[in-house]
């Protein structure tokens, strides 16, 4: 994020010392377009943008300021917000609540499932360990499933984050059936009145058919009340094309961006609801810790970026 907040800082310095008129408007919103384009923003969100920027600044009741620095960001503002803010919206706590009321009412009810997935080392595994810890932390019975049966280490590393977080595991066995083991998972959390479970499997790309044809059996017997893609943001504008592409093969419910912390240009989180219609980001990540997981807010979001 730091990068790109940092050269809308500089860009708004420098507009300000724009007289106001058509051509210097036409010129900072194009400025303003490239500088997105340039963070990892796709294509077609910077245009949408500029086209919407545009529409406002130059219209027929376009608003008067004489200053080019507050112009842009006041109009650029609700614009963002609007691109940021899915279709739908989920709320994890709200979920989890009514589902534990469900659970005490009812003790057949099965926990709140949540499906983790990705490409290779985009944090899947560290991300569900920080999840599992706020849940904790929030008072809710959580069991993970190490669906990941095919990694080397995938079995033992998630075994030591449920130890340390203080969770329990259901494990695997190395080559078995992912899907069995969440469904084992599922039953057991469901005998115990857990709230929720977490499952995590093995990196893949979307374009590999043999290990989407699994995903989506492990979709199939889980059926979880989320899917959730994990993106690393440091593949740039790539990460907006994994969410894309995995929304095309499995109907995602969430977006967590991780690594925010490193270098990144941060333009990813503008793009990836727009690229899915609507998937929001649940979630980023921001360091190695179990604290470091952070609701994601469109508007603080915004606010933050445009602050000059
Ligand atoms: N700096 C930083 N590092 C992170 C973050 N999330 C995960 N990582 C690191 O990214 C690396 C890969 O994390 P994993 O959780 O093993 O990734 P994975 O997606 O489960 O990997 P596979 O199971 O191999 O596909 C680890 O070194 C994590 O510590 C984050 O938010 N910030
Ligand atoms: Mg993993």
């Amino acid at each position: 994020m730091s990068v790109l907040k940092k050269g809308v800082a500089s860009f708004l310095k420098k507009v300000k010392t724009y007289e106001v008129n058509e051509k210097n408007i036409r010129k900072a919103i194009r400025e303003f377009e490239l500088l997105l384009i340039s963070n990892d923003v796709s294509l077609e969100v910077a245009k949408e943008v500029s086209k919407r920027l545009t529409e406002n600044l130059l219209g027929t009741r376009a608003p008067r300021f004489s200053d080019l620095s507050k112009m842009i960001p006041q109009s650029a503002k609700p614009i963002l917000i609007q691109i940021l803010t899915p279709k739908v919206t989920k709320n994890i706590f709200n979920d989890l609540e009514d589902r534990k009321k469900q659970i005490s009412t009812n003790s057949k009810k099965r926990p709140l499932v949540f499906l983790f997935l990705g490409i290779n080392g985009t944090g899947k595994t560290t991300t569900i360990a920080k999840f599992a810890y706020l849940l904790k932390n929030r008072g809710y019975k959580v069991v993970l499933a190490a669906s990941d049966t095919f990694r080397s280490g995938a079995q033992e590393q998630l075994k030591i984050h449920s130890e340390k977080v203080g969770v329990k595991l259901i494990s695997g066995k190395y080559g078995s059936d992912s899907a069995a083991v969440a469904f084992d998972a599922i039953s057991h959390a469901t005998s115990k009145y857990a709230d929720a479970v977490i499952i995590d499997t093995s990196g893949r790309m979307a374009i590999n058919k043999d290990l989407m044809q699994e995903m989506k059996k492990i979709h199939r017997v889980s059926n979880p009340d989320y899917a959730i893609l994990i993106v690393d943001a440091l593949a740039g504008n790539d990460a907006t094309q994994q969410a894309r592409d995995f929304n095309k093969e499995i109907p995602l419910t969430g977006i967590i961006l991780t690594k925010m912390d490193a270098d990144t240009r941060g333009g990813a989180i503008l793009s990836a609801t727009f690229a899915t219609e609507g998937v929001p980001i649940l979630f980023i990540g921001t360091g190695q810790n179990y604290k470091d997981l952070e609701e994601f807010n469109p508007q603080e979001y915004v606010n933050q970026i445009l602050r000059s």
